[in-house]
């Protein structure tokens, strides 16, 4: 190297004083991000932005969320030393004035070839054995849970079919895809979105199932979701924790009502669960709504939606004080 191909940036005093005010410029925004955050952010930032709700929503919530936040805080550690390099290697080996042709080429390198190696089965690994962990727990059904209930999607809403402590059908409760207005989908429409009522510290077995096509049934507030496909039966164990009302939604693309076939998950006491319970049972919907009873029989709903909105509306009117029993719906 000649001389004129030295480093000018670091060497004299003007250098010097640019670097220091680089650094100035570095520290000032560094303490605006991490002093200028509300708390309401750093929230957010604690969750990854999952929903507020879903904090001890279940008992595996935590587990999912603490997966989701190391696996971030993984990638950001592993993209700021990758972002750092590639910045050094630009700035360090860019070419000078004066420099022409390639520079010095490396090949063969074995350190550095076995640490390009090594280093992502070691990061892959990482990930895997925290990933296998936690799956093992959140997928391990349970012995013998209290409460069992299957869950039916269809082209675009949701059955529920509660069973009784021994397995048989019990009651159940039906719903067809939310209406979408201007301001979007209508979530409190009691009609047609269905709600599906868990007890609160419970032992949950959902037991899922489809009609036609594949959908997925995902409670973002659970932090879990999972595929129901026709022909299949999934599971899905659940503790739920905390009282409340949550939306749920379809997860897998299923046509073209699939925005809106959103649903409803109310965790109650045990009181209020045996109350819903009964409810439904006064309301005639004893038994179930099969999934093997296939899409040409689905819903009430289906007819309604194929119907349109205004005869949807007039059908509910008819229907008010008491649901008919669709056919397959035997106990
Ligand atoms: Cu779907």
């Amino acid at each position: 190297m000649s001389q004129q191909h030295r480093p000018r940036r670091f060497t004299g005093r003007s250098g010097t004083a640019r670097a220091a005010a680089g650094w100035a410029v570095v520290a000032a925004a560094a303490t605006v991000l991490t002093t200028g955050c509300t708390a309401a952010v750093n929230d957010d930032v604690r969750r990854a932005w999952l929903p507020p709700e879903s904090e001890g929503a279940t008992t595996t919530t935590a587990l999912s969320q603490n997966l989701w936040v190391g696996s971030w805080i993984a990638a950001l550690v592993v993209g700021v030393i990758t972002w750092g390099l590639i910045i050094y290697a630009i700035v360090r080996f860019r070419r000078r004035r004066g420099e022409a042709g390639l520079p010095p080429q490396l090949r063969y390198n074995v350190p550095v070839e076995m640490l390009f190696t090594v280093m992502p089965l070691f990061m892959v690994g990482v990930l895997f054995y925290f990933t296998a962990r936690d799956q093992h727990i959140l997928e391990e059904r349970y012995d013998d849970p209290a409460v069992q209930i299957e869950v039916v999607g269809k082209r675009w809403a949701w059955d529920f079919n509660y069973l009784t402590a021994d397995g048989q059908p019990d009651v159940y409760d039906t719903g067809i895809m939310a209406a979408q207005t201007e301001d979007g989908l209508d979530f409190d429409a009691p009609d047609t979105i269905p709600t599906l009522y868990l007890p609160v510290d419970t032992q949950i077995e959902l037991t899922l199932s489809a009609r036609d096509v594949i959908h997925d049934f995902y409670v973002p507030a659970f932090s879990y979701k999972k595929d129901v496909i026709p022909g299949r039966t999934n599971y899905m164990s659940v503790t739920p924790t905390k009282e409340g009302t949550f939306i749920g939604r379809c997860a897998e693309l299923c046509g073209e009502g699939h925005s809106r076939m959103i649903f409803k998950v109310a965790v109650v006491s045990q009181a209020d669960y045996q109350a819903h319970l009964e409810q439904l049972r006064a309301l005639g919907q004893t038994g179930e709504l099969s999934p093997e009873i296939g899409p040409a029989h689905s819903t009430p709903a289906e007819e309604q939606v194929q119907g349109g909105v205004d005869q949807q509306e007039d059908e509910q009117g008819e229907d008010a004080g008491g649901q008919t029993n669709p056919e397959g719906a035997n106990g």
